[in-house]
């Protein structure tokens, strides 16, 4: 028996399971959640604590595809419950605003306003009750044996060294994780686009200034205000890559905010004391191909995307939706057809979110190094949504998410 760490309940670490899944946020829980409910041993092994992974405050938007995903998981009963359905969202640029009808636009398709950090929660709670194995604070994990048939993965919980041997890793390690450094260079084909700004994110316990989403472009900058709830509030400014979170006072942030806002929306902004602040860059990055062997990638380990499209979290689903099917047609039918499509499937989709989160990136930021000329195709993308049903369409059927 494995002794508690840092109130960790002791563990029994089993010597083999059917698939090890590093990293145990979203990806890694959701996958976790549905290959146990398919019968497929798994074990999750997390480099952080609980308390830190469910301090972190990211995605905020749930498309209909990751809303039906976590509801098939059975952990959509707080989400209905507390979640906020939205049928539209907003785009303002200067001090013009459009309303994208989004369930209109799209036959009746909706999304979901729902924190990451609730979900994150309620995979845990669904995992614990089913006695789920996370293993938290497991460090200098390692992969081994990818290419052959008895992979294994070995890891510390406090002194002791473990072995864990599998039949499949799934690398749900995020951007910065083990899994996908573990293929060697060579075998991976790596895309990436850093952006020349950060996001500057605040959420504090004031009413959303609207009732829906407003992306607003602005010759300062971007804004976006978002929210969790009726009294709690997620919004972000874009920011320079020099800048400090803690050069940013709330007073300070919330003059940039009015500032970045049609004047009409400036003047209903609520204020408060932030809970939270913190800067994220921007990036768009992909790895190809999804999979080495018997390890398979999943989620941010695998791409990330500006959060300028909502699509971080929802893409994570998405690929989880793919890896779950696929390893669940392995065990249950000895169908090994989904394992072999698994990457191309992730990443067709994986490519399109790319594409909307780089549009809706490069039509609402300020591009200094882009001059008059690049300021005015952003001028001419808005006059051309404003003006076109077909490019609101556009826009509202990958908002919601495009088709699994
Ligand atoms: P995650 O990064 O969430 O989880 C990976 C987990 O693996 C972590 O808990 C980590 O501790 C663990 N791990 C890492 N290395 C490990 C190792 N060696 N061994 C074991 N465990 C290891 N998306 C949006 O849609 N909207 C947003 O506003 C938004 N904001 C974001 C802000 C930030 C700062 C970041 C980093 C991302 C943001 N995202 C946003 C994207 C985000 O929501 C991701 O898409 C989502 O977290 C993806 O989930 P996972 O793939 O599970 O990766
Ligand atoms: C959020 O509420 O954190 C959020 C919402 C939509 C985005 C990005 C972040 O596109």
């Amino acid at each position: 028996m494995t002794p508690a760490l840092s109130g960790q309940k002791p563990v029994d670490v089993p010597a083999r399971t059917g698939v090890v899944i590093v990293g145990g946020g979203p990806s890694g829980l959701l996958l976790s959640q549905l290959l146990h409910l398919a019968g497929v041993d798994n074990v999750v092994l997390e480099r952080r604590s609980r308390a830190y992974v469910l301090s972190r405050i990211r995605a905020g938007v749930l498309e209909q595809g990751t809303v039906d995903l976590l509801r098939k998981a059975g952990v959509g009963a707080r989400m209905d419950r507390e979640g906020l359905v939205h049928d539209g969202v907003e785009i303002a640029f200067h001090d013009r605003r459009l309303r994208i009808d989004l369930a209109d636009l799209t036959g009746g398709r909706t999304v979901m306003v729902y924190g990451q950090t609730e979900v994150t929660a309620d995979l845990y709670a669904a995992r614990d009750a089913m006695g789920g194995t996370v293993l938290h604070e497991a460090e200098d994990v390692a992969l081994h044996d990818l290419e052959g048939t008895q992979p294994f993965v070995t890891f510390r919980l406090g002194e002791t060294v473990h072995r864990i041997d599998c039949d499949f890793v799934a690398g749900c390690d995020g951007f910065h994780g083990v899994s996908r450094q573990s293929i060697p260079a060579d075998r991976l084909r790596q895309f990436e686009m850093v952006y020349p700004f950060g996001w500057l994110g605040l959420l504090a316990d004031v009413p959303p200034v609207h009732e829906e989403l407003i992306y607003a472009g602005h010759e300062r900058g971007f804004a976006l205000c978002s929210m969790r709830s009726p009294t709690r509030s997620r919004y972000y400014v874009q920011c320079g890559l020099d800048e400090r979170v803690e050069d940013w006072s709330d007073d300070r942030f919330w003059e940039a905010l009015a500032a970045h806002l049609p004047a009409d929306i400036a003047a209903r902004l609520v204020t408060g004391p932030s809970i939270e602040k913190s800067i994220a860059p921007l990036r768009s990055f992909v790895a190809e191909p999804m999979r080495f062997g018997r390890l398979f990638l999943a989620g941010d380990a695998a791409h990330i995307v500006p959060p300028t499209g909502a699509k971080g979290l929802n893409l994570a689903a998405s690929d989880i939706h793919y890896l779950s099917e696929a390893l669940i047609a392995h065990y249950r039918q000895g169908d090994e057809g989904g394992l072999a499509a698994y990457s191309d499937r992730a990443l067709a989709r994986v490519w399109k979110a790319e594409r909307f989160s780089w549009w809706m990136t490069t039509t609402l930021h300020r591009f200094p190094d882009k001059g008059e000329f690049g300021a005015r195709m952003q001028q001419a993308e808005f006059d051309y949504l404003a003006s076109s049903r077909a490019a609101q369409t556009t826009l509202a059927e990958n908002y919601v998410g495009l088709p699994y």
